[in-house]
């Protein structure tokens, strides 16, 4: 759409971080209005389905094999065990099921194994998203012809603080893989984590990153770090909650169209603040019990927040009335 914008500058970014935060949530929830139903999340739940044992040394991950995590290894799941937990997924109310493999890359021999899930995937009537590391152009478009929908690979965290994060791949990595997947003609799911230490400056940078793409990734997800012990991250100082809403906020105003996934770390984030990210243009979350290897918020209390919030979600999670603490 053409009245998307490509060219901000950090300071224009730096400047709506800045507003009083009245003024940030309203601008932000009035765009929000203009685009989509405020009332409305989209729902997706993740899968791991190649844990631990990988090659990178991303310092916020529970499994890279630099970290000292007692992750299992595992070997990629068989298929029928990855189509049973997409089918309780479905069963749960979640449209989109997500697949994630701790890969520096796919292999193409593992790459044509993951093609038998995604199939088997949409055959059920769900969307479908992979997260495997970097790809080629050639696997880019093997994907696309095989039917995915949506590729997630993050940029993580600004280019100036990219280095203290990881030095196993450079960020021109991560911007050629998204150009491949975007040239394939798959819907882009890209953003980053907060709360590793980086500075203001590097969450202005890495949205300015994102929203200067030649298109806007369809999905951007914010991650609040979670704190895996054994990782390098494990101690860092936290990110202040409002700072994550202004956050959220500021991704709703450059990227108007895209939807803005509250990720990772909401576990330990309190119902008010899930509440004000939604109010500041989250639209879509992780929903069930489990992300990659870590814990995510168990279904009921999410079908009790929605209910409190009178939030819908794109495929409707069957709400379990008793469950419903009194308002
Ligand atoms: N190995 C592939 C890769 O890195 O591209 C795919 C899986 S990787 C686990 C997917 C994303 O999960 C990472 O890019 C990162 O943004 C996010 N992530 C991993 N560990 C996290 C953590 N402890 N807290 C928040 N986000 C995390
Ligand atoms: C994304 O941005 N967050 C998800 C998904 N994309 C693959 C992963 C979160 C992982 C959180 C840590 C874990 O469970 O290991
Ligand atoms: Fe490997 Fe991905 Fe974890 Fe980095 S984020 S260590 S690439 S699984």
């Amino acid at each position: 759409m053409n009245h998307l914008r490509h060219d901000w500058d950090a300071a224009e970014i730096a400047a709506l971080f800045q507003l009083p935060f009245n003024d940030l949530l309203y601008q932000a929830h009035s765009l929000h209005r203009e685009h989509f139903d405020p009332n409305q999340v989209q729902v997706s739940t993740l899968l791991s389905i190649k844990t631990g044992a990988c090659p990178e040394d991303c310092g916020y991950c529970s499994q890279s094999a630099r970290s000292e995590t007692d992750i299992e290894r595992e070997r990629l799941l068989p298929l029928d065990e990855v189509l049973e937990k997409a089918q309780t997924a479905k069963t749960n109310g979640a449209s989109r099921f997500c697949m994630g493999a701790a890969w520096r890359n796919p292999t193409d021999k593992n790459l044509e194994k993951v093609i038998d899930m995604i199939a088997g995937v949409k055959a059920l009537g769900m969307e479908t998203c992979v997260t495997l590391g970097m790809l080629t152009e050639a696997q880019s478009e093997r994907l696309k012809i095989a039917g995915l929908d949506y590729y997630n690979h993050n940029l993580d965290t600004s280019p100036e603080h990219y280095g203290n994060i990881i030095t196993t791949r450079t960020y021109q990595d991560r911007l050629d893989t998204l150009q491949h997947v975007r040239d394939a003609g798959i819907h882009v799911c890209s953003g980053g984590i907060l709360g590793m230490g980086e500075a203001r400056a590097d969450r202005v940078s890495l949205l300015q990153q994102l929203a200067n793409l030649p298109q806007h990734p369809e999905s951007v997800p914010i991650n609040m770090l979670v704190q895996v012990e054994g990782t390098p991250l494990h101690g860092v100082d936290k990110l202040e909650p409002l700072e994550f809403v202004r956050t959220i906020a500021v991704a709703r105003i450059l990227m108007p169209t895209s939807y803005v996934r509250l990720s990772a770390g909401r576990t330990e984030m309190s119902d008010e603040t899930q509440a004000l990210c939604f109010f500041a243009g989250a639209n879509s979350i992780f929903y069930g019990e489990k992300l990659l290897t870590t814990a995510n918020p168990d279904e009921n209390h999410d079908q009790v927040l929605f209910e409190k919030l009178g939030i819908n979600t794109t495929e409707q999670v069957p709400i379990s009335t008793d469950a419903l603490v009194p308002a």
